[in-house]
């Protein structure tokens, strides 16, 4: 699958497939966090990359595989082997969860009968992700638990990865958020449609975002020492793959899709973010690697619901991740953030394909995004399916990388194609209608974001745009009362 991905893209973007950076000096550092904790740990991680230096220097061959390994993950990202050898499902974990009625005890001495090597529990979903012993294997142990009368279902923890590529070009302005039209600077690509953008600026002369407004990003983590983030990111976030709170960004997926939804705006730095004033909360839920277990992202999704800070609560949460597989647990902890009023995003997949990626399928809960371009044309890496539900820039969106893979003399932002780029870009806007409108629920919110977009590709609703590309200034502007 991930063959054809690549293939498509390589046939798309020829120069395509590697991080690039832009050729600017940084001047200054930017804007520092505003919470105390933020502060110490951009502190902590100046002083971490000082130390790295002084050992890179003497030749650590510790220190400076951190460096080298960081750029090998960013070149094994873009190679085409990257999904296809990865596995389906964990061969350590499972996912279990009991009938109601059963105490805990039971349900414990039920998974130490079939020999659990260890369990937890995931909280308010009562799911139990349980370690198998390294001699059963976790088809074996499933099978058995299934036959259990006492199991509601057991299911296998399927992997979840990424869905956005870098690639290695760079240009000066983000055609989605206001596309002038005209040459893209991009080598080998057509002219850009003037006006084929989500109309952000229009939206913003109305709306521009409630910092108790949160917008969680379940991804690789976020750099929130970055320029561009750090005033922007409300605390250091829950770490599910190291289980730590510090969802400090190893890979760089993360960090561009935070800087999608909120980058810091008007402040004279770098790129502007779609949700100027809402903050971001990081969900570390997928390796340095690149790949997640659906474990992490059920755990997160329960976290993210229940996190407060004040009188900021998660009002979105952003999920530019995908798997092939559906899973109850997912389902279950999907709607369990539904139910406390938050709007789900989703990307929809980058095989190409027809097939909507889970959790974007899940029609009752999700809002399922697609990938436009800059003429608002579908990608053709776009993945179509009735469960699509609207269409976001996901071709060549500029945005935040972070620090530590940025090359000196280079500043920190990126070019990125992927449906990863295309959810942060709804998440934002559903952040900027419920800052306006707090009172409004997830279902009016996305009936908002579903009913307000310009047509694309097909006429009328189709499987690869859903209702079309959002339209963020049709759906926040008020109504003019003519006479
Ligand atoms: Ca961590
Ligand atoms: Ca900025
Ligand atoms: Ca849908
Ligand atoms: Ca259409």
């Amino acid at each position: 699958m991930s063959f054809m991905i690549h293939s498509k893209k390589a046939k798309s973007f020829p120069v395509a497939l590697s991080i690039l950076l832009v050729m600017i000096l940084i001047i200054g550092t930017g804007h520092l966090a505003a919470q105390k904790t933020i502060k110490e740990k951009i502190k902590e991680k100046k002083a971490a990359a000082q130390t790295q230096k002084t050992e890179s220097k003497l030749g650590n061959v510790l220190s400076s595989k951190f460096n080298d390994d960081t750029l090998n993950k960013i070149k094994i990202m873009s190679q085409p082997e990257a999904r296809q050898s990865s596995k389906k499902y964990s061969s350590e974990k499972i996912l279990v969860k009991f009938k109601p009625g059963l105490s805990t005890q039971a349900t414990h001495n039920i998974l130490e009968a079939y020999q659990a090597e260890s369990y937890r529990l995931i909280p308010k979903i009562n799911v139990y992700v349980v370690r198998v012993q390294e001699e059963i294997s976790v088809e074996d142990s499933l099978a058995a638990l299934k036959r259990n009368p006492d199991v509601l279902y057991a299911e296998p923890d399927y992997k979840l990865h990424l869905l956005a590529e870098p690639n290695d070009e760079l240009f000066k302005y983000q055609y989605a958020l206001y596309n002038k039209g005209g040459t893209l600077q991009i080598p080998g690509s057509p002219t850009g449609k003037q006006r084929a953008d989500i109309k952000a600026t229009g939206a913003w002369d109305y709306v521009r975002g409630n910092p108790e407004v949160l917008v969680a990003v379940l991804d690789t983590g976020v750099d929130y020492t970055h320029p561009d983030l750090a005033s922007k990111v409300i605390s250091t976030g829950r770490d599910f793959v190291n289980q730590d709170d510090d969802a400090f960004d190893d890979h760089w997926h993360g960090t561009h899709v935070a800087g999608i939804i909120g980058a810091a705006t008007n402040n004279n730095e770098g790129i502007a973010g779609v949700a100027w004033n809402c903050q971001i909360l990081p969900g570390k839920i997928i390796s340095a690697e690149g790949e997640g277990d659906y474990s992490w992202l059920i755990e997160a999704l329960v976290w993210a619901a229940d996190y407060t800070s004040g009188q900021a609560r998660v009002r979105v949460i952003n999920m530019s991740v995908g798997g092939d597989e559906p899973a109850e647990a997912l389902e279950e902890a999907l709607g369990y953030a539904y139910n406390k009023g938050i709007i789900l995003v989703a990307a929809s997949g980058n095989d190409g394909l027809p097939g909507v990626l889970y959790p974007a399928a899940y029609d009752n809960y999700c809002l399922a995004v697609g990938a436009s371009d800059y003429n608002d044309q579908i990608a053709d890496f776009s993945n179509s399916g009735p469960e699509v539900d609207v269409a976001a820039p996901g071709v060549w969106v500029l945005s935040t990388i972070p620090m530590a893979m940025t090359e000196p003399g280079y500043l920190p932002y990126a070019y990125g194609s992927g449906t990863s780029m295309s959810a942060p870009h709804v998440a934002g806007f559903a952040a900027l209608i419920k800052s306006h409108k707090p009172w409004l629920t997830p279902a009016e919110i996305m009936k908002i974001i579903k009913y307000t977009p310009d047509d694309i590709h097909e006429a009328g609703i189709d499987e690869y745009a859903g209702y079309g590309r959002i339209n963020t200034e049709r759906a926040l502007t008020p109504f003019r009362i003519l006479k």
